[in-house]
């Protein structure tokens, strides 16, 4: 359709050199072609030029001094996308590789898969390009303070409420949430994935892992199949890797996969997820030192990866779950899954597989999750705590992950549905891009021109 190459052609112009940006866009936008043909108002509204603009890009420096008395500066982002459905919300990447582009993408993903969780929540997504490995403790407390005492004008419990990604766990969100109620005097919910001791809500820190293995089961369970005996490939080691591994374990599958950022791991007899859990969690080194306490796994250092893709995807497997980063599932990857008799891809992370992998998914017609719908039980429980700080009460473990379970089933529901509405009922692609816009579409329409 003319319209995307004029939208993306537009961006190339306005916003230029952010590629991942446009790859997100493009994605959307081809998926939507069926809506706006049925719905022309969407076009008529500027629905799309509108949505494709953030409502405000707030950028800023950083500076932090480290443990040696060296100045440095990085570069510091906010994104609030679109505030139709509620207060922007979405997490904060400190990363090497963050540019304006990776926010961007990220921001605008968050959109739809904010609405897909049927809350209101808006999208926003913000970060920075600082390294946290080998810093120190203080060293990061620093970096976030001084992030912080930049980013505190911009948000507010009812205003933006920032979370955590790559890069920021519970330790950063502490340092940044202190600093918020220093500078402002205020105990209020204006981060989430806080402290259980202090306003945190139970289950935010499993949930993103949780919530994308139940979407696995749902996609599985929609054909009479589940994870139950089925070997699983995970990439990545942090957060959501952690807690899909553990979530796989609880529901009898087998997960024999890692990866970070130095290679891959893989354990035939299933990954020990207390060695990971401290190799990560405590003490933040890398994968390779798994295989002294475990000397019969495989570890497989970038630099040996193959050309076209990554040595994660080419073990033999059931299913795989992509929880690292955007694109690190390619084509090649993708067809090697497909020839191993994978048939069930849900995607933790954000845009980890490209448009040539997501490509082969569905041309193979297999269960493919795409991120803002799998991964969506992150941001979902963000919402039940900033919904528990509100009210000042305290779910239980139980509680919280019944509504995670039920979200879940509520997404690709609504995923399903909106794919067979148009005829593709395989493709929760345009399944997940169709429900999410037209929740957003039509709630900026009847918001007017604003
Ligand atoms: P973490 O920082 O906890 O973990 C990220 C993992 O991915 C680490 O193992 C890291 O390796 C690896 N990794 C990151 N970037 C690269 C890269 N460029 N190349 C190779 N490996 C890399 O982050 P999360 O687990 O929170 O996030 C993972 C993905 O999930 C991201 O796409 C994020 O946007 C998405 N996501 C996160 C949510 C959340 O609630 N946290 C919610 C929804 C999506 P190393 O250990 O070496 O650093
Ligand atoms: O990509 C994501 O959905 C997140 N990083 C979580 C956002 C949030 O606000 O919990």
């Amino acid at each position: 359709m003319p319209y995307i190459h004029n939208t993306i052609t537009g961006l190339m112009a306005s916003s230029p050199a952010q590629s991942e940006f446009y790859q997100a866009v493009e994605e959307v936008l081809e998926s939507l072609e069926p809506l706006l043909e049925k719905s022309p108002h969407y076009r008529k509204n500027h629905i799309i030029e509108r949505m494709v603009e953030p409502e405000r890009q707030i950028m800023f420096r950083v500076p932090w001094v480290d443990d040696n008395g060296e100045i440095h500066i990085n570069k510091g982002y906010r994104i609030e996308f679109n505030s139709a459905l509620g207060p922007y919300k979405g997490g904060l990447r400190f990363h090497p590789s963050v540019n304006a582009s990776i926010i961007k993408f990220l921001g605008f993903e968050q959109i739809f898969k904010n609405a897909l969780t049927g809350l209101q929540i808006g999208g926003g997504k913000g970060g920075s390009n600082f390294d946290p490995k080998g810093r120190s403790d203080n060293e990061i407390m620093r970096f976030c303070q001084s992030y912080m005492s930049e980013l505190y004008r911009h948000i507010g419990p009812t205003t933006d409420v920032p979370a955590g990604d790559i890069g920021v766990g519970a330790r950063e969100i502490g340092y940044m949430f202190g600093q918020y109620k220093r500078l402002t005097g205020r105990y209020e919910g204006v981060l989430t994935g806080k402290g259980t001791l202090w306003g945190g809500s139970l289950v935010r820190k499993e949930a993103t892992g949780y919530g994308c293995v139940f979407f696995a089961e749902n996609m599985l369970k929609s054909q009479g199949d589940d994870l139950k005996g089925k070997t699983c490939l995970v990439s990545g080691a942090g957060n959501v890797a952690i807690y899909t591994i553990e979530k796989l374990y609880q529901l009898g599958a087998l997960p024999v996969s890692a990866s970070d950022s130095s290679g891959t791991l893989y354990d035939a007899k299933g990954i020990n997820l207390a060695h990971l859990k401290e190799l990560k969690e405590q003490k933040r080194v890398s994968l390779q030192n798994y295989l002294e306490q475990y000397p019969h796994a495989e570890f497989v250092p970038v630099k040996d990866y193959p050309e076209d893709g990554h040595a994660v995807w080419r073990y033999k497997a059931d299913a795989g779950f992509p929880c690292a980063t955007q694109n690190e599932l390619t084509e090649a990857d993708a067809k090697a899954l497909m020839t191993n008799g994978c048939n069930c891809i849900s995607e933790g992370a954000n845009m980890p597989s490209t448009p040539e992998a997501v490509e082969v998914f569905l041309r193979n017609k297999i269960h493919y999750g795409p991120g803002k719908a799998a991964n969506a039980g992150g941001v979902a429980t963000s919402q039940l705590e900033m919904s528990q700080n509100a009210s000042m009460q305290q779910l239980s473990f139980e509680q919280v992950e019944t509504r995670l379970k039920e979200i879940m089933h509520d997404i690709h529901q609504r995923c399903s549905e909106t794919a067979k509405e148009f005829g593709q009922p395989h493709n929760l692609v345009l399944g997940a891009n169709i429900a999410g816009f037209r929740r957003v579409a039509d709630a900026m329409i009847e918001q007017g021109v604003v």
